[in-house]
């Protein structure tokens, strides 16, 4: 087939997603066409089957705001007539499903929109009434649409009153990247002892990721087990957060790392994995840590519990209630045996469960529907 990509080319899960699916897709066999404003993170033009068309947004002093979604549209457009696509895969409803809706009317319909729903477009954005009308518009007029969570599947329905089917398709990780690795220095250069366990959160750092409840369990943990925190990323809520690690006086046992791309080295010195969010579809950064064999401490809330399987592969506690979640982290870093288990369980999870050539070809077959059902 032939299948335009349109994602945030930037670091985010859904933006690696897209691109790891494009890569799958092309090593397949399938030629994929991205079409977005930058040069995917982690993709370059040593790919075969790949192609890459930039979107460029003209400025003229008429515009107080240059139109994007429009000169996406047109370049959809462009791309789909010009490299005859079947199937334009667009990432998140707003804006990209709307320009691709757009671009499907300028090609005279020859072309088929498969969306994916990845967790803001439907969250934080369904709930804003200048938008609302908008992705329900854009999802209804989608071909195939698909969420990365039942739990969004059921946030959608529940937001926006959206009627149409919407498929499941969980996320996946490259385990070319992400297995465990074998670590000689990472936790002396990080100023680490041996026998210290290390606690891991990654995240963008917005405030739905809870950072603040890291950083509070953490207080507890290493009250009980000699322990150091690694924060890795960044974002608005990090200059409080340093804050807050100086206030409740941890500062020698937090690392704050900012961005990184040895994820995976960091995660393969590391016992547990923390992803408290208010707020969260999946949780790509729970199978990155999962499949490096990392057990994972979540909470009770969006796509989390169906990643994590509680009691097995990690623990799934109630938002906000530190004290447990401290208490399950110590008792997860104190057991070996159940350490063990955990980890091997969560390995096996994320490989197995989240395969990467299982989840590629769910999207492929839905492609293949969305072609039949023209
Ligand atoms: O979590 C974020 O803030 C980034 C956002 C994105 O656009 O990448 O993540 C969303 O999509 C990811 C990939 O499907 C999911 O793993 C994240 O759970 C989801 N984030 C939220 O729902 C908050």
């Amino acid at each position: 087939m032939k299948i335009g990509i349109t994602c945030y080319p930037t670091v985010g899960g859904s933006g690696i997603v897209a691109t790891e699916l494009g890569l799958a897709l092309a090593e397949k066999g399938h030629e994929v066409h991205f079409i977005t404003s930058s040069l995917p993170f982690r993709l370059d033009d040593s790919h075969t089957n790949i192609y890459y068309h930039e979107v460029s947004v003209s400025s003229y002093a008429v515009f107080q705001y240059p139109p994007y979604d429009l000169a996406l549209a047109s370049k959809m457009a462009d791309v789909i007539k010009e490299e005859k696509l079947d199937i334009l895969h667009v990432h998140y409803a707003i804006p990209h499903a709307v320009s691709a809706f757009l671009a499907k009317e300028m090609v005279d319909g020859n072309v088929r929109i498969v969306t994916t729903l990845h967790g803001t477009d439907i969250t934080v954005l369904g709930d804003d009434p200048t938008l609302s009308n908008m992705i329900r518009f854009s999802i209804e007029k989608s071909d195939i649409v698909t969420a990365v969570s039942d739990d969004l599947i059921r946030q959608t329905r529940e937001l926006l009153h959206v009627k149409k089917d919407i498929h499941t398709v969980y996320n996946f990780i490259d385990e070319r990247i992400y297995h465990p690795r074998a670590t000689v220095n990472t936790k002396k250069e990080l100023q680490i002892k041996d026998e210290q366990k290390v606690l891991i959160h990654i995240s963008n750092f917005r405030k739905v990721k809870r950072v603040d409840d890291v950083v509070r369990v953490f207080h507890l943990v290493q009250k009980e087990i000699d322990s150091v925190l690694l924060l890795v990323g960044d974002g608005p809520e990090l200059p409080i957060i340093r804050q807050l690690v100086k206030d409740l006086g941890i500062s020698d046992r937090v690392r704050i790392l900012g961005s990184q791309k040895r994820v995976a080295e960091l995660l393969s010195i590391s016992d547990v994995k923390l992803l408290l969010s208010s707020k969260e579809s999946f949780g790509l950064v729970l199978l990155e840590a999962m499949a490096c064999g990392v057990p994972v401490v979540g909470t009770d809330i969006g796509g989390i519990p169906e990643v994590i399987e509680d009691n097995v592969s990690g623990f799934i506690c109630k938002l906000g209630d530190i004290e447990d979640i401290a208490q399950k982290t110590v008792e997860l870093l104190e057991d070996e045996r159940l350490h063990e288990n955990m980890a091997i369980a969560a390995r096996k999870r994320a490989t197995v469960d989240f395969h990467k050539q299982k989840i590629v070809h769910q999207y492929e077959v839905l492609y293949e529907r969305a072609l039949h059902d023209k």
